[in-house]
């Protein structure tokens, strides 16, 4: 992809003296990869580990154990796939969305599932499912009521309450035309894309819902892959694109035409406004959008914009304010592997995971391209301390996609963990290297900026080598443990059960905005507890087209009482509670402070005249 390149790094040389220092750094490794871009491999092998690079077990550290549940949670998930994956559409769709549907306090889930191309193309649907939590370690399939069975050839989703109504609606990206489902409140949804006029009509991957200009309406991204037709294949093999190792494989998304991707604009009357070119973010070249997160990078109050692309450079989009936005990627240190090089970028996380108050970003990658962390160093700085930080050699060879940063054994300390599985099911047929199914990968907070690896020593499941491709984080049966949520490609979804780790607190804080748009997503959450500040920030998509719990959960290591919480409403406001006990799920409504859930929850709608 050098074209992508070029036209990035002429962007950046033309900006400020910072903006140099990063490019001369790049200028050497473009320049070689200019040649080999040119009938490449679909994926180019990238530079090994730096030879001090290590992965570090953990040890004298109680680590949880994570239980494969599935099974006793009668969730018969499984998402249908090709045998061989010959088109890249094939390869890419499993989201998990959690959404409490019903706001009862209990995270259900939606699995968002496709077709293959041939079954698409005799007319077949693929069911994806929406599954309610019984409260009791088991889940009711209720998709059929709630009318959310065959939204499309459908990838990912995010939950956003687009009406302020109380009831977390749903988004769910397709190829060829997203879906936004409002929440009627009684287990029902009904299909608004056509009023809401976002339903876009590209190969759409991510959605995230975020309120960029704050007037209390959550606004959308939302990202696209490759320019893709059911009616106009790429076919199998027939390129140096569409070959790997030496093998034939599926095409893309290097030498196919990408797609831009698009912002729209709630107006606050059940419709939107696409603002994409004006706003800055429509990505004119086209880069392969995967994973969106909104978060607020610089503690500004406003939400900037984090895109993972596919095999080109990574786009941080700063908020100016104003409905527009910039995209600094390069300059900000977050578009590319240390060397320069472009990554497969497919997830992302987000996390105060150094207590400096301000968010870093994950972003995983393909197999043999280590996972970024990009430490935020503030002013819109950012240090790849991938490798010194122990994040990148445990899952290197992996093909890397749904991530979460989530406190795992309650310490305080967020954690970190990715799930793996390969695009091409041919890798199978190579001598060594990467396999098809990939085991999943745990990597636990030394409090220091580095993680240990923790992934034997937290169950047999998250070892067991599978094709998962996304991943969402909730405390699902509300124990006080945060539960991890799996979907594959190819097999069953997972339900991961979080045993946690005996005399370790935690709190949770469930918001409410009334000025602020009624989820309160874009909150950050400021904690004084046990001697540390802890930040977190409600977010909407993420992971690898996923969506996690609403709910903001700290681990609080063996403190029982929580000095202080300030909340910072996305309308600005600032509230701050004090004296809080541990172990209690808070519900908090803008300016009242805490109240009981029932009154941050919709009343019922009422019901339908005769
Ligand atoms: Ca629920
Ligand atoms: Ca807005
Ligand atoms: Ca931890």
């Amino acid at each position: 992809m050098g074209w992508a390149f070029t036209e990035k790094f002429t962007r950046a040389a033309s900006g400020a003296a910072q903006v140099i220092r990063v490019s001369r750094r790049i200028i050497l490794p473009y320049l070689l990869s200019v040649p080999l871009a040119i009938g490449q491999e679909a994926h180019p092998q990238p530079p090994p580990p730096p030879p001090n690079a290590r992965t570090v077990k953990c040890s004298n550290r109680s680590i949880p154990q994570f239980t494969d549940i599935t099974e006793q949670s009668c969730i018969k998930f499984i998402h249908v796939s090709a045998s061989d994956n010959r088109y890249v559409v094939e390869s890419m769709s499993g989201g998990v969305v959690l959404i409490d549907y019903d706001r009862d306090g209990y995270p259900d889930i939606y699995f968002t599932n496709a077709p293959t191309v041939d079954m698409a193309i005799k007319g077949q649907t693929a069911r994806s499912a929406l599954y309610h939590n019984n409260h009791d370690g088991t889940f009711t399939d209720v998709t059929d009521k709630a009318g959310l069975a065959t939204p499309g050839f459908a990838m990912g989703g995010a939950v956003g309450d687009y009406n302020n109504d109380g009831w977390p609606d749903l988004y769910i990206t397709c190829l060829g035309g997203n879906k936004l489902f409002r929440n009627n409140g009684d287990g029902t949804f009904t299909d608004v894309t056509t009023q809401a006029g976002v339903g876009d009509g590209r190969w759409s991957t991510g959605a995230a819902f975020g309120d960029y200009d704050g007037d209390g309406y959550l606004d959308l991204m939302v990202t696209n892959y490759v320019d893709f037709h059911l009616d106009d294949l790429p076919a199998f093999g027939s390129a140096p694109n569409c070959k790997y190792r030496g093998i034939d494989v599926q095409c893309g998304p290097r030498g196919l035409k990408g797609a831009g991707d698009a912002l729209y604009h709630n107006n606050g009357d059940g419709t939107f406004t696409d603002i994409s070119k004006s706003s800055g973010v429509d990505d004119p070249n086209g880069y392969y959008g995967m994973s969106v997160i909104f978060s607020d990078l610089n503690n500004t109050g406003r939400p900037d914009i984090y895109v993972a692309n596919d095999s080109t450079p990574k786009f941080l989009y700063k908020n100016l304010g104003h409905g527009k936005f910039q995209e600094i990627g390069l300059e900000s240190g977050t578009a590319m592997s240390e060397d320069g090089s472009e990554q497969a970028s497919m997830g992302l996380a987000v996390g105060d995971y150094l207590h400096n108050g301000r968010p870093s970003l994950v972003a995983t990658n393909f197999s043999d391209e280590y996972s970024n962390l990009y430490r935020n160093d503030g002013n819109w700085s950012f240090t790849d301390v991938s490798y010194k930080s122990g994040v990148a050699l445990p899952s290197l060879s992996y093909v890397k996609w749904g991530t979460a940063f989530f406190d795992a054994d309650n310490d305080g300390w967020l954690d970190l963990i990715v799930v793996g599985g390969h695009v091409y099911p041919q890798v199978d047929k190579l001598p060594s290297g990467a396999r098809y199914k990939e085991p999943k990968v745990l990597e636990m907070n030394q409090k220091d900026g580095t993680f240990c690896d923790a992934s034997e020593q937290a169950g047999p499941a998250l070892r067991i080598p599978r094709v998962s491709r996304g991943l969402a984080v909730a405390d699902l049966f509300n124990d006080g443990n945060v539960d991890v949520v799996v979907e594959d490609l190819a097999g069953e979804a997972m339900i991961l059960r979080n045993n946690g780790v005996a005399g370790h607190h935690w709190v949770s804080f469930e918001l409410e905005g009334t000025k602020s748009n009624r989820l309160a997503i874009g909150a950050r959450l400021k904690m004084v507890a046990g001697g540390v500040i802890q930040t977190e920030e409600i977010h909407s998509g993420g992971s690898y087209l996923s969506q996690s719990d609403l709910r903001v959960h700290f681990g609080l290591n063996t403190t029982t009482k929580i000095d202080s919480i300030e909340i910072r409403w996305p309308s600005g406001k600032i509230e701050t509670l004090k004296n809080l006990d541990a172990d209690k799920f808070y519900s908090v409504l803008e300016g009242q402070g805490i109240v009981p859930a029932e009154k941050i929850r919709p009343a019922a709608p009422a019901k339908p005249a005769h």
